[in-house]
Formats: C-alpha cells, structure tokens, sequence
C-alpha cells in the first residue's frame, strides 16, 4: 500500500491468542490491548501504565552513589567549597537546580557554573577551569549532564589536587581510572538495561534521594525534585517506556502538589501538564536562552526566590525565545532547498555564519518535518559546528564515535537520536560520505516501511480517544501517539493555516464528520492531494491528544494519505 509520502503502510501482525490474553488479564479494550503488544510493552510496563499511582517508590541505586556522597560529607563537615558545573539545556539547568537547592539546605559553601555556549562551548576545558579556580579555593567540582569524556580536564583538576563527580549519561568514549573522581554513569555497566536510558537529571534525583538519607534530612522537598527528573526525560528526547515512563508520570503528579511559580508561570495553568507541553513549550523557552548567549538566565529564573525578580527574569526569557524564533524561521527559509532535502536519506546541510546556537533545533525541526536524520553545520571561529537529531535505528551518538575514531571530526558526543561535534572545514565532505556510507550499511535495502495499528473508523477513534488514549502516556519519543487508517472519507472543508498547514473537514459514507489538521504540508505531496482531491481517500491518522488536554474537540492529525 505506497502512500503519497511513498511509505509502506503495513499493519503489524500480531497474535490474536495474545491480544485476547491481555484483554481479559487487564479488562482493557482489543484495540488497546493491540497496541500495547505492537509496542512491545512488558507485562510490568502494562501494570504501571494501567497503575499510576504508585510514586515515592521511585528507586535507582548506583553503586557511585556510596563514594560520592562521602566526597559531599567531606565537604561539609570540613567547610570546604563544591562547585557544580552544568550544562546549558534543560537536562544540564535541571540538574544544577537540583544540587543547588539541596545544597541550599545543607550548611555548605558552593557556587555554580553555566558555560557560555559562545564563549566556554559544551563541558569543561582547561582555559576555563583555569579562570574559576583561580579566584576560589573549591575543593570538589560536580560535573552534572556533561564531563563524561573530559579525560584532559580531570587529570587537570586531580593534578591541581582537586577532586570531582561526574553525574553524566553521554556514552563513554573510553574508561578512564581517575585517583580523585567518582563517575555516576549507568553506562559505565550496560548490563542493567532498564537503567540507561536516564537523563543527567534522573540521575541528580535519585542521588538526592540517597542523600537525603545520608543526611537524615527529613524536610527537604524531593517531590520538586521529581517534576524536574520529567521534564528533563522530555526534552533530552530519553525513551518514554520502562523507567523513564514511571519517572515522567510521578514528576507529573507531584507537579500539581508542588508550588512552584518559577515554572508555573510559563505554562498556561489552565491545561494539564502534558509530554507536548513540555516540548513544545516550556523545553523550547528555556533551552533558547543559551541559543542566544543567555546561557545562565534559566537556572537564574530557578533559583530566583523574590517575585518581582522571577517576573522579570520570565519576561526576559520570553522575549530572548521570541527572537530566537525570529531568527530560527529566517534560517530555515534560507536553508530551505526542498529538493536537497527530499532527494537525499539523510539530510546534511553547511552553511556559514548561521547562529550555531540553533543548529540542534533547526536539525530536529527538520526531523519532525521530513522524518530523516539531519546534520546541520556552519563556522564558528576557525572551526566547523555540527549539530545532529536522528530516527529511530541511526544510532548517532556512535556514530560521531566512529568518526572520531577515523579522525574525520575533531570532537564530539552525544546520545543516539542527539549529537555534536566539530570539525575541520576541509573534512566536510569526507564526514558527508562517512554518515552516508553508514546510513547505507543499516539502512541497506531499506524499504520505507512504516506501521499502522489496525484500520478504525471516526465513531471508534472517538471512544478510544475519549476513553484508552491517556492509558498509553506519557506519549512521546520511543512511546509515540499510535496511528490508524481510516478509509474513504470526502473532504468537504478546507482552509490554508499561517501558509503551512491545512485544516479540513472529512466526513465518510456514513455522514460521520470530523476536523483533521496537516501540519507543514502546503508545497509538499500531501498538501497538493489533499487541496485537490474530488474522489474519496484513505487517510493515515493520529488521535490529536491536545484533545485530552484542553477538552477541546476531537480532532485527527492527517500524516499520510493512501493514493
Ligand atoms: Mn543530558
């Protein structure tokens, strides 16, 4: 069944024994028991999905743990001072706010440090901490969200007699022994599989946990602490199944118990706090500010206790993400060569003297649109930047790995749907060939195929969305929103959005009508059919869950159409 887009559309063949199974077993529908086993969720992720209030039981130990809070007692019974060094996204403020706040609490003496984006670059470097320590006498540095290959920068600090935590999830280039470091990585031992896939912040959370005990402090406020652990799952794009998913739905309960204004006020009250609001909201408006060179002024906002100052400091933020919404349409209109971009598997774009602070967004941007893995480079001072997003199957944190190994690009890490790195300007077209000889090897033989969960109809779609859509949250990365095929609809009502998108009104043989929305499709295949279509077609669509959050009307999301 090729589509307009040219997929495949398939649906997944599934045992009708183990459909009925977990039907009965969790009196829960056949279409929602389907899903379930499409996505491969466990007997356990069931029950938590199904069962979500079981918070505060919330445990991850790390054997790190131990040893890295006796680097803390240490300090604060010997008066010594800690610096926590984080980094400049949502996972990196998370996890600073979190240490602050506890260490706040704690009768010791610390300070912070958000590297500038433009000026100091992603982690530490040498010429920095050179410049922090020469003012202050710190006796430990907590490197949060970041450090984990900093090799360079921790036989520095142990050299200057220093000693460091490193509470990081990038993947580890190589295993160092450090004298004077305790590393807190999941993936240092890849054998619990369950547990690497926490963002820094999860991490920073349960540690907390751990330290309250050690501390016996009773009155420290963990539950904030949770909502932050979410958030940062969100937006650093962890898989939203397993743990992840129990993190993301205790973080959301605890956020309507917890006062929280600095965060509060930058979302809209009114509706539920939902995986799209984080990441389409608030994950963006914070992570603009370092894009901008504003890189300190979230963790200001975090920690701002007078409410004058938390105003000013949300006005700010918001202005700093109107503008860098200015600037992220103006470049994609100037990088905008459709036929590049639809020519190619994967989308590799250089072009110099755009704002290296929005190339991740742009490359993702790109991603949602054309689903495909996209690197997005340009000069920054003598070098090159390259920031990357992928799909599921392209690892890129590996391979920016690999291409290190090969010394095609100076630098670089990241996780498997998020990466960057740096290179030399002459090594631009060996690393073009290198992601596409890659691209080819996994992707050899690749037949677009994609899978729809089982063809419904308008009535059915309503009752699963009024009833079964929330048993399937959070939804987002790895966990995504199911799609359907619903046959031979009229489109009766049509109308063009911001010249990009289409809103239309379908309505089938049975006189059943519905909204649908198409995102970006005006230019492109889909929105030429749609625009034009006098017969009846098959549609490829997605339940708008925003209907679960603002109690608006149902509405489908239009991805695809069958020609
Ligand atoms: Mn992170």
């Amino acid at each position: 069944m090729k589509s307009i887009n040219g997929i495949n559309w398939k649906s997944k063949p599934i045992p009708e024994r183990l459909i009925q199974k977990n039907k009965q077993q969790y009196n829960i529908s056949y279409l929602l028991s389907k899903i379930y086993l499409e996505k491969n969720y466990s007997d356990e992720e069931i029950f938590i999905t199904l069962n979500k209030s079981q918070s505060n039981k919330l445990i991850y130990q790390n054997d790190d743990f131990e040893p890295a809070s006796k680097l803390i007692i240490e300090c604060v019974k010997e008066k010594k001072k800690i610096l926590i060094f984080g980094d400049y996204d949502v996972d990196g403020y998370s996890s600073t706010y979190i240490l602050f706040d506890f260490f706040s609490n704690l009768n010791v003496d610390f300070d912070h440090y958000i590297p500038d984006r433009f000026v100091d670059g992603y982690g530490p470097n040498n010429t920095l901490l050179e410049k922090l320590l020469k003012n202050n006498n710190y006796s430990l540095i907590i490197f949060v969200d970041c450090g984990t290959n900093s090799v360079d920068e921790i036989n520095y600090l142990e050299k200057k007699g220093l000693k460091t935590i490193i509470i990081d999830h990038h993947q580890i280039h190589q295993y160092n022994y450090f004298k004077n470091t305790i590393v807190i990585n999941p993936l240092k031992k890849s054998k619990k599989k369950n547990y690497n896939f926490l963002c820094a912040t999860s991490l920073v959370y349960f540690f907390a946990k751990f330290l309250t005990t050690k501390f016996k402090l009773r009155n420290t406020n963990v539950k904030k602490y949770s909502f932050f652990a979410a958030i940062a799952t969100i937006c650093d794009q962890m898989p939203l199944r397993e743990y992840n998913k129990s993190i993301v739905l205790e973080g959301f309960e605890n956020y309507n118990q917890i006062k929280f204004d600095n965060i509060k006020r930058l979302l809209n009250p009114k509706n539920k706090i939902s995986t799209s609001k984080v990441s389409f909201i608030l994950g963006p408006i914070l992570n603009s500010a370092s894009r901008l060179g504003y890189s300190d002024l979230p963790l200001k906002l975090l920690i701002e206790n007078k409410n004058t100052d938390i105003d000013k400091n949300i006005n700010k933020l918001l202005t700093i993400n109107e503008k860098r919404k200015k600037i992220q349409n103006k470049t994609i209109s100037l990088l905008n060569n459709k036929s590049e971009i639809l020519n190619n598997e994967v989308i590799f774009i250089f072009k110099e003297n755009i704002n290296e602070g929005l190339l991740g967004i742009i490359a993702s941007k790109y991603v949602d649109i054309y689903n495909k893995p996209c690197f997005i480079l340009t000069n920054s001072k003598s070098i090159i930047k390259c920031s990357s997003r992928s799909i599921n199957g392209f690892d890129i944190g590996n391979l920016i790995y690999l291409a290190i190994q090969k010394k095609i690009i100076i630098k670089g890490g990241g996780h498997a749907m998020a990466a960057g790195c740096s290179l030399k300007k002459n090594k631009i077209n060996d690393f073009k060939n290198f992601i596409n000889i890659h691209f080819n090897k996994i992707f050899k033989n690749f037949e677009n195929i994609k899978y729809y969960s089982s063809e419904q109809n308008l009535v059915s779609l309503l009752s699963f969305a009024k009833n079964e859509l929330q048993l399937l949250e959070p939804l987002g990365n790895n966990n995504s929103n199911p799609i359907f095929l619903i046959r031979n609809n009229k489109i009766i009502k049509l109308k063009i959005i911001k010249d990009t998108h289409l809103q239309l009104i379908i309505k089938n043989k049975h006189n059943k009508s519905c909204v649908c929305l198409a995102f970006n499709v005006i230019g492109t295949k889909l929105g030429e059919k749609l625009m034009s279509l006098k017969n009846e077609i098959d549609l490829i669509v997605q339940i708008n869950n925003n209907f679960i959050q603002k109690n608006s009307d149902f509405n489908l999301i239009i991805k695809d159409a069958i020609a």
